[in-house]
């Protein structure tokens, strides 16, 4: 049970983009932070970190963390600083934004995403500020914008199963995650219906961690998976493996949907998947005749041109066979829907008035910096304030975006803890607190816990919360409205109102969200007709297919062309998006920026392990460590991790290969819809 915390041991959160938001146990010395652990108390963290928060002392206390305001003195990009105090930097930006604001709020862009998945260091006290400003709004798009409205749209948002519930199934499909890097919690569940005799299928194109430890693993070509899922639902339809009662009373569009799915026998989806079509047959039976099945399905699929159809399809899959009857069955993308936060009065809207600023894509940052004004995009922007977010690093299109960035007409302010690539072009450098530092509240993704952050260690150096750097520069503009004196305890107060019990946050760190253990069991989806909507109203009034479908790739690799390979770009384990890259033991396991190659595709290019590669298209050119491996799959390479580019062999990474094209709904990002060549390099 609640186990007792010493005077030296300060219950947190992990703050980083990571379905497991683990329970964190700070162990502090004379004002010291010594160690970093996982909660023994909190079942879902189990007392076990991942490596990389193992680290965190390491990353708190590094030599380079950000420790003073500066302000740039060199060309943009060049990285030089000199420090400055907070008054004058605040006083400068102050100033400077207020002008822009006086004549075109919206040339003024904030630009974050997910550094701390905080409510309060994350969007709290900021978006107060950029609403009162009415600045640009900024489309957050660039993660899981299209499996979110592939999810909306068919099981009505961001709802599942408990995870928990995975250990009691008996098959577990866990499809486009590496969870050991990236979901190691729910691996751990995995791993204990594995041990009860539940069987383990991957899909993914490249044999993951993950992938080699399942009981099967089906490398399908990325951005194939409606096909695959339609043809499971043809094998479920031709045999009658159906669960008629649950489709009848819980579904709609059951007649449409059998009709398209009809047109998918395994055969078609085995070409176009590139995959054995008895692993499609053999995964339809496994599917229809296991009690419970359950998916894991993560982000992966959604990095493609049909990425939010992918989900659509994928998600019918438990209402066609019933597994939502049994809490160890049905499915799981993301949990985040069913945290009830109170958004009005975190970010409050209200400030924006009468004003409903322009939505500016993130995912597409590279063009919407070097857009000159027009009637259709409104201002050109004239400054962009960075928090959370490194996107001269994860954005797509780097060229461009590095492009945007180096303006000498963009003023550019960055929070951070170091100067990462974003950093290199910021006019003012500000430096921001870490978790140890600062309060926070927390939902989760992968799991349905709100989870308490409290400081466990002063700020280091000047360093300061986001959310008081956003307090005083709303002071300094003039901003009168008392949600800016509000203090971060009470954000966190606020953050979820009387919807959770604050008092069991404060003593145990965590606190279960009320949920059903079989949400629906009995049907009951939060669509707008309560049913699993195979058919989606809600796309047929935009004019666009209601039902899933398998949309080929923007970039499909030509065999015979100048691109001949599909490029995906996948976490590295050690590694969270473009964080923790420069802490050192971390980067030592990860060694160098690697390119996973298959000996198919490599022998034919003279291409050894260790060669230094050019990857290239007709956005730039990355240069790389080859792997010669089977991890990859033949006719794909996969580009690991999100490196900084100042650490990469010429300058780049991986995100220089990547476009700007959309996802079919969501407006998200399809980086790993990428077509490359590879040369060896001497
Ligand atoms: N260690 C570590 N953990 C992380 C992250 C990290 O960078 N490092 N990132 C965090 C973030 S931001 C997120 S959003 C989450 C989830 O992030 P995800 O992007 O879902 O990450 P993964 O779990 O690695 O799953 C991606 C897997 O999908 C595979 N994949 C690529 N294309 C396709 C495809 O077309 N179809 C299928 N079926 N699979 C495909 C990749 O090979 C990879 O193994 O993870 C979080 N956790
Ligand atoms: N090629 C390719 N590109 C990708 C992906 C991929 O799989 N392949 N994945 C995409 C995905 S899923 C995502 S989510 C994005 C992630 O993109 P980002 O959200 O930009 O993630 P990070 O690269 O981790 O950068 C977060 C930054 O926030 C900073 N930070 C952390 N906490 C705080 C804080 O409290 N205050 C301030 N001021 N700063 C803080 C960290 O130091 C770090 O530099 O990248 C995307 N880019
Ligand atoms: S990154 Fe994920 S696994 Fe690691 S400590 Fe944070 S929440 Fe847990
Ligand atoms: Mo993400």
């Amino acid at each position: 049970m609640n186990q007792p915390i010493d005077d030296t041991q300060v219950l947190g959160a992990c703050p980083h983009d990571c379905p497991d938001t683990c329970s964190l146990l700070t162990t502090v010395k004379d004002g010291v932070a010594t160690r970093v652990q996982g909660n023994p108390a909190h079942p879902l963290t189990g007392g076990v970190l991942c490596a990389k928060v193992s680290k965190y002392p390491e990353r708190t206390y590094h030599p380079d963390r950000l420790l003073h305001p500066m302000k740039r003195v060199g060309p943009k990009g060049s990285g030089q600083f000199v420090r400055v105090g907070w008054d004058e930097a605040l006083s400068d930006i102050a100033q400077r934004l207020s002008a822009i604001a006086a004549r075109a709020p919206e040339a003024v862009l904030p630009y974050s995403y997910a550094g701390t998945m905080g409510l309060v260091q994350g969007d709290g006290m900021a978006a107060r500020f950029f609403h009162r400003l009415g600045a640009s709004r900024l489309d957050q798009t660039i993660c899981s914008s299209a499996g979110t409205a592939g999810l909306v749209h068919t099981l009505g948002g961001k709802v599942g199963m408990k995870v928990q519930f995975f250990a009691e199934a008996r098959l577990i499909v866990i499809w486009g995650s590496n969870s050991i890097g990236s979901n190691l919690h729910f691996w751990r569940i995995a791993q204990e219906a594995k041990r009860q005799g539940a069987r383990l299928v991957c899909i993914d194109p490249r044999r993951s961690e993950t992938a080699e430890k399942c009981h099967e693993h089906i490398a399908l070509r990325p951005g194939t998976d409606a096909a695959l899922a339609l043809a499971l639902m043809q094998q479920l339809i031709v045999h009658d493996w159906l669960d008629h009662d649950y489709i009848e009373h819980h579904t709609l569009g059951w007649a449409e949907l059998r009709e398209r799915a009809l047109q998918w026998p395994p055969e078609r989806a085995a070409e176009v998947c590139g995959v054995p079509v008895e692993q499609i047959t053999r995964l339809a039976h496994d599917y229809a005749h296991t009690r419970p099945a359950a998916i894991r399905l993560n982000y992966g699929v959604q990095r493609v041109r049909g990425g939010a159809n992918a989900v659509r399809a994928i998600a019918c899959l438990p209402a066609l066979t019933g597994a939502w009857r049994q809490r160890g069955g049905g499915i799981l993308l993301s949990s985040s829907g069913q945290f009830p936060v109170q958004r009005q009065t975190l970010q409050r809207p209200d400030l924006l008035g009468e004003r409903r600023p322009r939505l500016i894509n993130m995912s597409t940052i590279g063009d919407a910096l070097n857009q000159p004004a027009s009637a259709a995009f409104g201002p050109a922007l004239e400054a962009v304030v960075v928090y959370n977010s490194n996107p001269v690093a994860v954005a797509p299109d780097s060229a461009r975006v590095v492009a945007g960035f180096a303006r000498d007409d963009l003023f550019t302010v960055v929070l951070e803890h170091f100067q990462t690539d974003t950093a290199d072009y910021a006019d003012y450098l500000l430096p921001a607190t870490t978790q140890l530092e600062h309060w926070d509240i927390h939902l989760a993704y992968g799991h349905t816990d709100v989870l308490l952050n409290r400081p466990a260690i002063a700020p280091l150096g000047e360093a300061l919360p986001n959310s008081e750097i956003f307090r005083r520069l709303a002071q300094r503009m003039g901003y009168s409205d008392p949600c800016f004196a509000e203090e971060d305890e009470t954000l966190c107060r606020q953050a979820f109102g009387d919807r959770i019990d604050y008092d069991q946050l404060l003593s145990q760190g965590f606190a279960s969200l009320p949920l059903a253990d079989a949400p629906f069991a009995e049907g009951g989806f939060p669509t707008p007709s309560g049913r699993c909507e195979f058919l989606s109203p809600a796309l047929v009034a935009q004019g666009l297919d209601g039902l899933p479908d398998h949309l080929p790739n923007h970039e499909l690799p030509d065999p015979a062309g100048p691109w001949p390979l599909a490029m995906i770009s996948p976490p590295a384990r050690n590694f969270l998006n473009s964080t923790f890259v420069n802490v050192t033991s971390l980067r030592n396991i990860e060694t160098e920026p690697v390119l996973e190659i298959h000996p198919d595709d490599a022998g034919p290019r003279q291409i050894h392990s260790g060669d230094v590669v050019r990857v290239f298209n007709a956005r730039g050119n990355y240069h790389c460590k080859a792997e010669v491996s089977e991890r990859a799959r033949p006719g794909v390479v996969n580009g690991l991790g999100i490196w900084w580019r100042k650490f990469g062999l010429n300058g780049t990474n991986v995100n220089e290969l990547t476009s700007q094209a959309l996802t079919d709904l969501g407006r998200g990002p399809t980086f790993y819809d990428c077509a490359v060549q590879v040369s060896r390099l001497g």
